[in-house]
């Protein structure tokens, strides 16, 4: 019997719940083989993330119990810390075996093994049947030519073994073992259940299709249903988070799932991802019967040049428009994810985009969520690829979640072929420094929804001029926006809206007693999370002692 410890990977912004489906399967089918597994979640254990900078200290703790192999699950903003982790634990048991895995690992395969000599393989893709068998020669002879899907050193060369078939129905796959994650499910305010792998689309900017080998699989509707009724009774929260690159990617699926639940008569609330062209009103009513009341759409941007470098479909502006308010007619409400940054767009692209944002905020009777990127170039994906002589790397990450220490940094920059999506594309007429303050702005704008939704109602293009405005002019200040804590961000919000575009209005006393009010809500309330309180109301219930 071999012993398995798993390390999920590091979630920065806070610590929270944070159950990772992928090592909970991999616990579940080393256990069905009679091996050991354990959780070693940091995310669990550190109260304070300043701590996560000397991510060394943890070593300790993640060889707890003595396991002959640790396992690391990897994505692209935490690599330096789980490649940082693992050398940790080779220095402190060099007769551990560190495995890694996930996305990020998985793109970087060679790159990786290459740069760090500490970590002996790496698994790429889809791991239950190949960890299987890793466990197997593990104990018996260690021949890990026979291990599909294993990157590993036979002496100083790299081999990549073959990889195993995709598991074709993956109903087959074992319960994730739920009872190992040192997160109470109980706590999740939403049971996360992986509901399908893959995805019918090919976006140039995501790893997807080439992790899943291109095809989109789902679990069917009864095994869902069976998985939420045993999870249900025995964790409690009746909602459910479905975990999967796209829900609604296979629209037969989508019906047949609200028509089994239906039928079975469960009642319960849940969440999924979408992408926005599936949205019509049959499909979405049918979702919001069957307990459907949020849904994350990508919808990106609204250009067609842009379309184009992300290889998809042009939408029109108004048939996005109108799915979304499909969606809150329904009574589902909806994160929208847009982003910026992508090669050769311009002011004038971007413009259009965030027309569209504040347009998905307000289509309806409810208040959708939007969030703001800029363009990661993931490892290995096509938009990375073709720009691999753009790629430039300021020190910063891209995402505010993600706070880098000088050992990160000096990591990004020794192995830009690893940490690929540390780096922005250089765009000539686009600074870095602007596009993060719009996605500043843009964010934490929505600490003020009524505001901005007077604002956008009555102003359009003004109010749009004057945020790009801001944003040029946080892009000079030499203040770190993405440093400071949130309180004193939503502050500058505040200031930026009282002093440089009420002033320009004619009729701006209604408008400044509402800033006012929501600034009072903010502070007594900043930590709110923007899904959290200040957004589980209906739009409409607010919108009417507003307007
Ligand atoms: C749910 C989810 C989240 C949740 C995380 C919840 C959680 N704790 O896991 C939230 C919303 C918080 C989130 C955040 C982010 N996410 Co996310 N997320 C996903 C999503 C949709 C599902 C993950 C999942 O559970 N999959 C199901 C499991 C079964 O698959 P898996 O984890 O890949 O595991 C399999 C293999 O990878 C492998 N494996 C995994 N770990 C290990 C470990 C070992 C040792 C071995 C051998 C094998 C192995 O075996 C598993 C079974 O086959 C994926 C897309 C996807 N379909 O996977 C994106 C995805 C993982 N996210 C992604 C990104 C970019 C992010 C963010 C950086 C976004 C951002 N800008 O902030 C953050 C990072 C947060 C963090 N540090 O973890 C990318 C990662 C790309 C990359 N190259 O790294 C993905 C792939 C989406 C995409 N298409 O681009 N995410
Ligand atoms: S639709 Fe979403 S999951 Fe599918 S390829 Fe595009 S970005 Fe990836």
């Amino acid at each position: 019997m071999a012993t398995i410890n798993f390390c999920p990977p590091l979630i920065y912004d806070e610590i929270r719940p944070n159950i990772s489906l992928g090592v909970l399967s991999l616990a579940a089918v080393a256990r069905n083989c009679g091996h050991q597994a354990h959780i070693r979640d940091i995310n669990a254990i550190c109260a304070d993330p300043g701590q996560l900078r000397e991510i060394e200290n943890f070593a300790g703790y993640l060889l707890s119990d003595h396991p002959d192999i640790i396992g690391f699950s990897t994505v692209c903003n935490s690599y330096p810390a789980a490649i940082r982790m693992a050398i940790a634990c080779k220095r402190l048991r060099p007769d551990v075996y560190a495995l890694m895995g996930g996305p990020q690992a998985s793109a970087t395969a060679e790159e990786t093994l290459r740069a760090y000599d500490e970590i002996d393989g790496i698994m790429v893709g889809e791991c239950e049947t190949a960890l299987k068998s890793f466990l197997n020669e593990f104990e018996h002879g260690r021949n890990w030519g026979n291990v599909p899907n294993l990157v590993w050193r036979n002496c100083l060369q790299l081999i990549r073994n073959q990889q195993a078939p995709l598991v074709e129905n993956l109903d087959s796959l074992p319960l994730p073992a739920y009872d190992l994650s040192p997160f109470s499910i109980a706590d999740t305010g939403g049971i996360p259940i992986e509901a399908g792998r893959g995805c019918p689309h090919r976006c140039s900017y995501c790893s997807t299709s080439r992790f899943w080998n291109g095809r989109i699989r789902m679990k069917s509707a009864h095994k869902l249903l069976e998985q939420i009724k045993a999870l249900s009774a025995e964790y409690k929260p009746n909602k459910v988070a479905f975990v999967s690159d796209n829900f609604t990617g296979s629209p037969d699926f989508c019906l047949e799932f609200c028509r089994a639940v239906k039928a079975g008569g469960v009642k319960f609330k849940w969440s999924a991802s979408a992408c926005v062209d599936a949205l019509n009103s049959n499909l979405t009513g049918k979702m919001a019967e069957a307990g459907c009341q949020h849904l994350y759409v990508g919808i990106d941007t609204n250009t067609a040049k842009v379309y184009k470098i992300i290889g998809k479909r042009m939408l029109d502006q108004a048939f996005v428009i109108k799915n979304m308010a499909n969606a809150n007619k329904a009574g589902i409400e909806c994160t929208a994810s847009f982003i910026v940054g992508f090669p050769g767009e311009n002011l004038s692209d971007i413009r259009e985009t965030l027309k569209l944002l504040l347009d998905v905020m307000f289509t309806g009777d409810r208040i959708n969520i939007a969030q703001l990127h800029i363009l990661t170039p993931n490892s290995g994906t096509p938009i990375a690829q073709n720009n691999i002589h753009r790629l430039e790397f300021d020190g910063f990450p891209p995402e505010p979640v993600c706070r880098l220490s000088k050992k990160d940094e000096a990591m990004i920059r020794s192995h830009p072929d690893v940490f690929t999506s540390f780096y922005t594309i250089r765009n000539d007429e686009l600074s870095k420094a602007f596009l993060l303050s719009l996605c500043l702005i843009i964010i934490h704008m929505q600490n003020f929804p009524d505001t901005t939704l007077l604002l956008w109602r009555q102003e359009r293009m003004r109010f749009l001029d004057l945020l790009l405005s801001q944003a040029e002019h946080l892009e000079n200040d030499n203040t770190n926006w993405f440093m400071q804590n949130k309180a004193e961000t939503i502050a500058m919000i505040y200031k930026f809206l009282q002093q440089r575009i009420l002033p320009q209005l004619d009729n701006s006393k209604k408008m400044r007693k509402l800033l006012r009010h929501e600034y009072i809500i903010n502070s007594t309330a900043v930590r709110l999370e923007f899904e959290g309180a200040l957004r589980s109301k209906s739009y409409g219930e607010r919108k009417r002692g507003v307007l």
